[in-house]
């Protein structure tokens, strides 16, 4: 399950994770490409104002609901650059966790906040037009990212058996020092071999290794002063304003832009524009062989690359 990456020194690319929303609304216009994953809403009447489906960007929400079952973590996305793109009838909260035990998260949480996730799930599903895929983003060797991560898979394919569920899992390193890590993995890998269509296995052992490869790249003064500014795979591309470095982010905007990657043609027009659908049917031969194995290049734009700038 190694993040595999091929560092390719001359290749194009872009990092676009961390975005401060504030500040792309000024510059940016809300297109499709945009509406895959944000809708765009009018909020000048009160609380939630109908979608606006064209024109400038008046307030982004991502179409995402977050659920953990202690609330520090999410309260720290509300008070980072994000806040704006999340609200509070997008969150599912609890305030204990669940002990790193995947029975606590499937069982008993599972059965408590059934009715409200599956109601919370309509309701981001009914403002999409063409719903293709789910993408479930967790963590295996916890027990609220496993054991409620899976339950909430059950759901969907329950709910919603025609949409396609895509799965980012971490794994758990070697290193892991919860004792029950392991056996948290196993209980949800049987439920991601049966219920999902695609798993993107993700280690952070392996982005570990990559984060320091860049930083090791960068700082070593052979190509220090040749790689664009924000252009890493690793750093938050677009933030106006230093924002404090949490110990997962550079990991974390690693798996965004496989995200961002694997889903760029079917949010872009173009001659290359598919269905997300098809990325199973091309790479998933039978249906519990569905584990695939991500690649991402280049790790970063050289200066002398010119490639016109994001919206
Ligand atoms: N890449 C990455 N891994 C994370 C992040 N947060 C936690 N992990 C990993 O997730 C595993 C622990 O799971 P958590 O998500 O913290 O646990 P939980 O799902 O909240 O479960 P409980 O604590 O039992 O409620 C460890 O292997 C961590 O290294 C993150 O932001 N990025
Ligand atoms: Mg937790």
């Amino acid at each position: 399950f190694r993040l595999e990456i091929r560092k390719r020194f001359f290749a194009r690319g872009w990092s676009g994770t961390g975005t401060d929303c504030r500040a792309v609304a000024m510059k940016a216009i809300y297109d499709e490409a945009l509406s895959s994953f944000f809708r765009n809403v009018d909020t000048r009447s009160a609380g939630d104002g109908p979608d606006i489906y064209k024109g400038k960007i008046c307030s982004l929400k991502a179409r995402a609901l977050l659920i953990d079952m202690e609330e520090g973590v999410v309260n720290e996305i509300l008070q980072g650059p994000l806040r704006d793109v999340f609200d509070s009838k997008q969150l599912i909260t609890d305030v204990s966790g669940s002990g790193n035990n995947w029975a606590v998260g499937y069982k008993v949480y599972g059965c408590q906040y059934r009715e409200n996730i599956v109601e919370k799930l309509r309701k981001t599903a009914e403002h999409c037009d063409c719903l293709q895929c789910f993408f479930i983003i967790h963590s295996m060797g916890g027990g609220t990212g496993s054991g409620l991560g899976t339950f909430v898979l059950n759901l969907l394919e329950d709910e919603f058996p025609e949409v396609y569920r895509f799965v980012t899992s971490v794994y758990p390193s070697g290193e892991d020092d919860v004792i029950t890590s392991p056996y948290n993995s196993v209980l949800a890998m049987k439920e991601l071999n049966e219920h999902a269509d695609c798993v993107l296995p993700i280690e952070n052992e392996s982005l570990f290794d990559i984060v320091n490869k860049i930083h090791h790249m960068v700082n070593s003064g052979k190509l220090g002063s040749t790689v664009k500014p924000n252009s890493l795979v690793t750093s938050s591309a677009g933030t106006t304003k230093k924002v404090q470095e949490k110990p997962f982010d550079a990991m974390n905007n690693i798996v965004a832009n496989l995200l961002l990657n694997l889903t760029s043609s079917a949010r872009f027009e173009g001659s290359l524009n598919m269905d997300l659908n098809e990325i199973s049917m091309n790479l998933v031969p039978f249906p519990r062989l569905h584990y695939l194995v991500s690649s991402l290049t280049p790790l970063y734009t050289l200066a002398d690359v010119n490639i016109p700038s994001r919206r």
